[in-house]
């Protein structure tokens, strides 16, 4: 047996690439971002080295996304780039061409982007139609794979597959109506032929394949163009052998199809839900006379592995294939690089820690261990010693949260009335007129703020002096809003640095790192908390800046949560426990936060979920459960309140059919969505489905830097008013603003109270 990954973090200790590609966009030399480039290249593949990888990935490096690469490599270049950027030969305007297609220019927009899979990296998303013509520049992979060579080490270059590549692609604009980038297999197929041959003369003896949307449901017409595409490929002459890669779930009916294909080797995820894989391999027989790398440490996590249980999964697969190497599950570019720059860590706490760097080691392990039990019996040991004081430790387990927990019934799931009940109090309560207006809950974050935080955080600012900042801050937003005449106000949010990291600080249960960066997108990093143990509140979180922002203004102040299910997918979750269970201490903990802004005088209670939507699971057979435990945390967060409390949610994404059924079970009162890019479909969706409460369709994209006009605010709440009951409506921008300027925020609500007042006396 033989160790590998498939692809190492890319940033660099000290995010190196962030700087040197954000230097590059401000005018630096593509010399220079090259330089770090391949700096860091060389450096992680000595990391792996070291590590005593045997075979190393290449190609898995990128300056902004692996897709947009594939998309560049395969020629796949929307047209309004390709003419917005010429390339000549000089090569920053290959460069520049590149960061055009994930940024946009001043003319043009961006590719858009996209979740990878149920993770939180995000991908470009390609652009195709029916002319589309590839073509293969393989420059990168070819490079890589010199630059691995160089240091004499045997490399794997990794690359999208083409079932992936066409399934993550999407149709461009003026595509033919109903055209299917899937329909462009065959004349993609013989370019990546040309990728084998190529690698192959430059000496590479294995390529991977990725084809993870094999592990999402597929038809059978899909499954065959899988078996053909690589019953094609493997019948290229003179070619690398094949692995074909999968992540994040179980194969299903894929696993067969490519059992039975004629590629060389498959690499399956074996861990978490993916862990069927191993009954399902067997099942069929095992991949005989192929070479299988089983991913067994989990690659999306950044806990210890059990080696115990990967070792025996291991031995059970030796009779399954041909030759079995160890790997992680996926691309380590989900976790963090190195536990061993957290000095802060409770060094009990780190060491039950396993990130990318750490989990190098458990693979070379396991490694050994295959071949003898023997032969690391003392890792075996201290392993096992360290899962039984985690699992034991009083910083994990607290009886009391639990006992609450185990208490929760029924009827703490449920609001006191119906949502027409709710109403009538709330209006009398609030004394809001039609299509009242707000806003989502941040506003910007100025210089001053952040320069408050830092010093707050050096010591140069005492704790009095930033609270009386974040309060000028307060009084500001506040005074403000009155200006506008915006009929729910909010305190802004100057005291969070991030909606789930605040929160995290605050709670027991919750560790944090700083340096446990991981790519969210292009240049943008983020420092996800880690949920050690058991969840519960110490003390109030936000009552205090709610109470002073109400006591400010007669009009309703909103207080702003950050939800259950977001708490858990914007963090790494344990591993010891569903994360059902954790959801409902976290649940819990909210809970008590939403009574005492109830106590505090707040009428108004926003508890957000964006990551409701994005943590649905891969395959449809497991949402009901992920669903069921979702709708319920939200809940138990809120439903403990008064009928005359307002409860608001809020998601930032259109494409929601597929929870529709689980938001309406949210009973808030009201919901407010992003809509602006999409037309308002969202609110035909609405109204066809009969959403029972309040919707705010957002009518502003604040993702742009665009001013709306209030004519173009005015129409798009025309046009809801016109498919919704009107006095179930209101008006908003469609997400927070906390990354736009006072000048556009302070013109753009103006127009979003002068287009309410129209639409209303409207009459309509
Ligand atoms: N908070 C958390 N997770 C998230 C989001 C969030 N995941 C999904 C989505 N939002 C990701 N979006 C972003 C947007 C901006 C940045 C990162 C992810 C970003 N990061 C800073 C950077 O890389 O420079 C670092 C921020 C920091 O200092 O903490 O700008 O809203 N938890
Ligand atoms: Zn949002």
């Amino acid at each position: 047996s033989q160790s590998t990954v498939y692809g190492y973090p890319r940033q660099g200790e000290d995010r190196e690439l962030k700087r040197a590609v954000e230097g590059y966009w401000a005018g630096g030399t593509a010399e220079d971002l090259q330089s770090v480039a391949r700096h860091l290249r060389q450096q992680r593949l000595t990391v792996l080295r070291n590590a005593g990888i045997d075979e190393v990935p290449v190609n898995d490096f990128s300056l902004y996304d692996h897709v947009l690469d594939m998309a560049v490599m395969l020629g796949a270049i929307p047209e309004r780039h390709r003419q917005a950027v010429p390339v000549t030969d000089t090569p920053t305007s290959k460069l520049d061409r590149y960061f055009a297609m994930a940024r946009g220019t001043a003319d043009v927009a961006p590719m858009e982007m996209t979740k990878w899979f149920d993770t939180n990296y995000h991908y470009l998303v390609p652009e195709l139609r029916e002319s589309t013509e590839f073509e293969l520049d393989a420059s990168k992979p070819l490079e890589e794979l010199a630059e691995a060579r160089e240091l004499g080490l045997r490399a794997r270059p990794v690359i999208l597959g083409p079932i992936s590549f066409l399934l993550l692609s999407k149709a461009a604009s003026g595509a033919r109506q109903g055209f299917e980038p899937l329909s462009l297999v065959d004349r993609l197929a013989p370019k990546y032929g040309e990728l084998l041959q190529l690698l192959h003369d430059a000496g590479a003896g294995w390529v991977q394949l990725d084809e993870p949307v094999l592990v999402t449901d597929q038809s059978p017409q899909v499954l065959a163009q899988v078996r053909d595409v690589y019953a094609a490929l493997a019948a290229e002459q003179a070619r690398p052998k094949i692995v074909v890669a999968s992540y994040f779930e179980r194969l299903g009916d894929a696993l067969d199809v490519l059992a039975k294909s004629p590629v060389e080797g498959l690499a399956i995820d074996f861990t978490g839900p993916a862990a069927q894989n191993l009954t399902d391999l067997a099942a069929i027989g095992g991949i005989p006379g192929k070479r299988l790398i089983a991913g067994v440490i989990d690659g999306r996590n950044v806990w210890l592995a059990d080696l115990q249980t990967a070792l025996s999964a291991l031995v059970t697969l030796l009779a399954l294939a041909d030759r079995v190497d160890v790997s992680a599950s996926c691309s380590l570019l989900h976790v963090p690089l190195d536990v061993r720059l957290e000095p802060d860590l409770d060094p009990q706490v780190a060491a039950w820690l396993s990130f990318a760097r750490q989990k190098l080691d458990e693979i070379v392990t396991l490694t050994r261990g295959v071949s003898g039990k023997a032969a690391i019996a003392e890792e075996l040991e201290s392993n096992g010693a360290l899962r039984v004081i985690r699992s034991t430790s009083p910083l994990v387990r607290d009886e009391a949260v639990r006992a609450r927990a185990t208490a929760v019934g029924a009827d703490d799931l449920r609001r006191h009335s119906p949502y027409a009940q709710r109403a009538e109090q709330q209006r009398r309560r609030l004394g809001l007129p039609t299509l009242p207006t707000t806003t989502i809950g941040s506003y910007p974050q100025t210089a001053d703020i952040r320069k408050a935080r830092a010093g707050l955080r050096k010591g140069t600012v005492t704790p009095e002096q930033y609270a009386e900042t974040m309060r000028e801050e307060i009084r500001k937003v506040i005074g403000l809003q009155e200006e506008i005449g915006l009929d729910v106000l909010v305190h802004g949010e100057p005291e969070r640095n991030d909606m789930v990291q605040y929160f995290a600080e605050q709670l027991n249960g919750y560790v944090a790192t700083v340096n446990g960066w991981v790519q969210s997108y292009g240049s943008r990093y983020v420092r996800p908390p880690i949920i050690l143990g058991d969840v519960s509140r110490r003390q109030p979180m936000t009552v205090e800046w709610g109470k002073y922002a109400q006591s400010l203004t007669s009009r309703p102040v909103k207080g702003m949560l950050t939800g259950p299910v977001t708490m858990l997918a914007w963090s790494f979750v344990r591993d010891d426990q569903p994360q059902s269970e954790t959801a409902r201490q976290v649940g819990l903990a909210l809970r008590e936060e939403v009574l005492d802004l109830e106590s505090a005088g707040i009428g108004v209670i926003q508890v957000d979920e964006p990551a409701l939507r994005e943590t649905l699971p891969l395959r449809k057979e497991s949402r009901p459960s992920y669903l069921r435990w979702a709708v319920d945390s939200f809940l138990l967060a809120t439903a403990g309140v008064r009928d005359q409390t307002q409860i608001h949610t809020h998601m930032c994404y259109a494409d929601f059919e597929d929870i529709l059924g689980a938001i309406v079970e949210l009973d808030a009162d009201v919901i407010s969505l992003e809509a602006a890019r999409s037309q308002m479909e969202i609110v035909d969706e609405l109204a066809s489905a009969q959403y029972p409460n309040e919707v705010g369709p957002g009518v502003w994209d604040i993702h742009s830097p665009r001013v709306p006009s209030a004519a173009e605010l005015t129409e798009r709440l025309a046009s809801a008013v016109a498919k919704f009951p009107s006095d179930r409506l209101w008006a908003n921008p469609d997400c927070g603003l906390k990354t736009r300027g006072y000048g556009e925020v302070r013109e753009t609500l103006a127009n979003l109270v002068a287009a309410a007042q129209k639409v209303r006396a409207g009459g309509q």
